[in-house]
């Protein structure tokens, strides 16, 4: 090589090379700072160690092997006020300590008393014992019923790190065991990932946004829309950057204009003291119709865009005027609908079009009965707009998600485990693995142990339901993440064997027959990259404690599981845990050389206690989604059909599902706020909670700063409280025919009345585990929102669709028991 090799390092010893690339230096100007000043140990004696987690990178002060301090990394930009629990969650109360098994299982078999789960009735066995029992019952289902009967899907935000992905060791483990049935899709965006590619030709939601910087720089109007930055931005899939955060100041302290459509005046909407329109849930496209009506009938959209990039308009055309069904989309139309003024839709038609437009969508809108229809139709708007690919203009599906729209840096791939049995690595997307004898869509597991051998669409394809007979979940909360909570614990009595590794006593781990206690990422060493876009640094995730109790790592629990039979090297490839980060680390190193870069050797950087930078070219830093496709939509033509936008899709069409058509339309909802058949009168906004990950951290110290009378909080407005005669503070009963839960009120004029807010993840307690439908005493919102998918097309889940009553509860109070463990834990 002849030009010089910019140096990506954060090692003072090697600090000479980062002054030697222009690029590299431009990335290390926040990281320069005095490495020589940031040893490993701090005064008193008292060790500091760098790590990393979904909520960032930090330093944990450890005391005579205890950890007992936590402080963000000091280049975060934004630290999650999240990271106090993560300390906690070592030592919590919940914390499962030892292998354990459930009494009525243990003592009388697979299969036994399956309505007893969730009782807490536990025995404490050794390890020997449980791996025993673990590899025993694998090989008798499989022999019993062929390995599709093994669900292996087991979703979940387990912990980062390209060793420790427990999900990925778990089907490394089965295919030894010759296979499993797996999930497709995730909880995230079920809609959007399988509409999306039809329109154009991407998932959209995981993919870079037009960045931030440019955002600041072009966009007049910033509209979120059922996005939330301010909250959803705190956390990483890998390790959380924080990057929104920065963009999201920047906005603010330009005064972009914003608008923020949701029906809670979120912490993004008051922090940017945007303007707020609270359509009534579930009506976004509605909404949208009535906008896009509005830009056709003012002549206000772009038809040279449309007729160059899109395909399908005309059809569409003809459902928006109403000449295919008689109901022309006007404002009025959507007015009555979504509740907002028809004079305001009109205004927004005009706004969109007459300013540089940046349309930011949630994924909360996919999330509903017929979800595919918000995305689609967004994409749609946008389409009309014209400004797709312009600087600041278009659509963007991931600016509250993960830092979405924070620039990319120039960064190697650091490869992770696979679970291919006897391969060593795999880069790219683990959310969308599809491997194994069966696959399900990933929210049909208790429409599958409702109904095996059922014929079931799935975009496109007809799915035959397989027989489960064990369901195996390492990193997910299933009690947590499913919707419609009685109608899974009835389900889940189909189940033989409920496998469950965790660190914390969640709902899942309490309806389990066997529990393993597995090591938190503090506890085990690891490596993964910062930032889901950025990818700005790799971090050494150190381990900062020793395992506590019996607790040990998932991939050596796995590992003795497969050596029980005599495939112990086959999971392991007879690496150590150090073996395999060295060896993802190397990997990187020889990838960064064919990027112009030279990373330090592994040993440096292990013992450095600091994260390696990457550089940004301006090129990343000024990033425009679809600029290229834009430029020239012949060279660049999207991955649909016809290479363009489809506004009208003949793939869809050709699949017939009347629940899904071919051009986005509006469809009722099986239930909405001010719904022509709806029973409850209150809409719940199932939102991804402020202070945990779904249900991670709600067993820490963090609870206490949010509880309401020990339950999860229950925001409504003040006219819906007065309504009912309900005070702040007060415990009430939510409940309509598919559950019910204790909650407690919080009054705030930050909710649209009619909607009332309850976060998703609050741990699941029945009074009476015995007994589906038993009152929850800490408030698990999933007990009332409805298990049926979005439609055909996807089969995603509707974890926002739910209307629900509210009234004081004057019952003798439940005590909440979730949060310590079983007695024999
Ligand atoms: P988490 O609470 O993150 O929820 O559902 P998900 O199951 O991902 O669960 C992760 C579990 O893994 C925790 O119990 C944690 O302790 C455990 N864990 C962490 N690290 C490790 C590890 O190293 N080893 C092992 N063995 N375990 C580990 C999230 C899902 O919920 C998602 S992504 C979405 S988007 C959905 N959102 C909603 C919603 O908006 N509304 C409703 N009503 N319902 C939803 N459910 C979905
Ligand atoms: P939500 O909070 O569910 O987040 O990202 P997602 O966008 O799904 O919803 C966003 C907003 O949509 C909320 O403000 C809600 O009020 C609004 N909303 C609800 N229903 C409607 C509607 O019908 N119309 C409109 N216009 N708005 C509506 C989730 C993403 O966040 C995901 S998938 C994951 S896995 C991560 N989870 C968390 C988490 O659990 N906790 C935090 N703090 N951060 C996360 N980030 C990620
Ligand atoms: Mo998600």
């Amino acid at each position: 090589m002849s030009s010089p090799v910019p140096e990506v390092t954060s090692s003072a010893l090697s600090r000479r090379g980062l002054l030697r690339g222009a690029t590299a230096l431009a990335a290390l100007g926040a990281t320069g700072a005095p490495y020589l000043t940031r040893g490993a140990r701090a005064a008193g004696g008292t060790q500091e160690i760098l790590s990393a987690c979904h909520w960032g990178v930090f330093r944990a002060r450890v005391q005579d092997g205890r950890a007992v301090g936590i402080r963000p990394w000091e280049e975060d930009p934004w630290p999650s006020a999240q990271l106090r629990g993560v300390l906690d969650s070592i030592y919590s109360p919940s914390r499962i300590k030892y292998p354990m098994v459930r009494r009525a299982w243990l003592e009388k078999g697979p299969g036994a008393d399956p309505a007893g789960r969730g009782t807490d009735d536990f025995v404490r066995v050794s390890w020997d014992q449980a791996i025993d029992l673990v590899a025993k019952e694998l090989v008798r289902v499989r022999e019993t019923h062929g390995p599709s009967a093994i669900f292996g899907g087991s979703y979940g935000w387990k912990s980062p790190g390209k060793l420790h992905n427990c999900q990925t060791l778990l089907r490394r483990m089965l295919k030894l065991n010759g296979g499993f049935t797996n999930a497709a899709g995730d909880y995230s965006t079920g809609a959007a990932q399988v509409i999306l590619p039809y329109v154009t030709g991407s998932i959209e939601v995981y993919e870079q946004c037009t960045t931030w910087p440019n955002v600041v720089e072009n966009t007049e109007l910033m509209v979120f829309w059922g996005a939330n930055p301010m909250n959803c931005s705190q956390i990483g899939w890998h390790i959380g950057d924080h990057g929104a955060f920065v963009g999201v100041q920047k906005l603010r302290e330009k005064g972009t204009k914003v608008i923020c459509i949701d029906p809670v005046r979120t912490e993004t909407c008051e922090f940017l003291g945007g303007e707020w329109l609270a359509p009534r849930p579930q009506t976004d496209v509605a909404l949208m119709l009535g906008i896009a009506h509005t830009l056709q009938a003012e002549k206000l959209h772009d038809q040279a865009f449309l007729d160059k990039y899109t395909t399908g308009f005309a059809p569409f055309l003809a459902y928006l005027t109403g000449a295919s069904d008689g109901v022309p989309k006007t404002a009025e139309w959507a007015s009555a609908i979504c509740d907002i003024p028809a004079a305001t839709i009109r205004d927004l038609a005009r706004r969109f079009a007459s300013h540089r437009t940046m349309l930011a969508l949630g994924y909360s809108t996919q999330r509903q009965h017929h979800g595919e229809q918000a995305p689609w139709m967004l994409v749609t708007l946008a389409a009309m707009l014209g400004q797709i690919g312009l600087p600041g203009g278009g659509y963007g599906l991931s600016y509250h998600y993960a830092s979405g729209g924070a620039p990319m840096h120039t960064s190697p791939n650091v490869a992770a485990v696979t679970d291919e049995i006897g391969g060593g690595t795999q880069g790219g997307a683990d959310w969308l693995g599809t491997g194994g004898e069966a696959v399900i869509p990933v929210s049909r597991l208790v429409e599958t142990l409702l109904n095996p051998g059922k014929v079931m669409d799935f975009n496109g394809a007809k799915i035959k339901l397989p027989l489960i007979k064990l369901a195996y979940w390492a990193g997910g909360n299933p009690f947590s993440h499913q919707q419609d909570r009685n109608e899974m614990v009835r389900a889940w009595q189909k189940l033989d064997t409920f496998i469950v590794h965790d660190v914390q006593w969640t709902a899942s781990a309490r309806h389990a027959d066997i529990v393993l206690p597995a090591t938190t990422s503090y506890e085990r060493n690891d490596i993964e990259q910062l930032g889901d876009y950025a990818l700005s640094h790799i971090v050494p995730m150190k381990q900062v404690v020793a395992p506590v109790f019996e607790a040990r790592n998932d991939y050596d629990i796995f590992a003795a599981i497969a050596e029980r039979w005599g495939k112990g090297r086959l999971f392991t490839q007879g690496r150590t845990e150090m073996e395999w980060i060295r060896y993802f680390y190397e990997g990187a190193k020889i990838e960064s050389r064919a990027k112009g870069m030279e990373m330090p050797i592994f040993d440096v950087f292990w013992s450095n206690n600091q994260a390696l930078a990457f550089p940004l070219s301006e090129e990343q830093r000024d990033f425009v989604r679809h600029a290229a496709f834009r430029a020239d939509p012949l060279l660049n033509a999207l991955g649909t059909a016809s290479g363009k936008i489809e506004i009208y899709s003949k793939n869809i069409e050709k699949m017939g599902y009347d629940d899904c058509p071919p051009h986005p339309t509006w469809m009722e909802p099986v239930e909405r706020l001010g719904g022509p058949t709806t029973k409850y009168p209150l809409a719940i906004a199932a939102n991804h909670p402020i202070l945990r990950l779904h249900s991670q951290l709600c067993g820490t110290v963090l609870r206490k700063s949010y509880e309401v009378a020990g339950r999860e909080p229950c925001w409504m407005h003040p006219r819906d409280a007065t309504e009912r005669g309900l005070a702040d503070g007060d415990v009430v009963r939510v409940f309509n025919d598919r559950g019910q839960i204790l909650a407690g009120v919080k009054i705030t004029e930050v909710m649209r009345p009619g909607v009332i807010r309850i976060s998703e993840g609050g741990w699941y307690d029945p009074v009476d585990a015995r007994t589906p439908g038993s009152l929850c005493s800490y408030g698990d919102v999933n007990n009332l929102t409805t298990g049926i998918a979005t439609s055909r097309l996807s089969q995603g889940n509707c974890g926002q669709t739910a209307m629900a009553e509210v009234e004081k509860y004057t019952g003798p109070l439940p005590r909440v028991t979730v949060f310590q463990a079983p007695a024999a834990g």
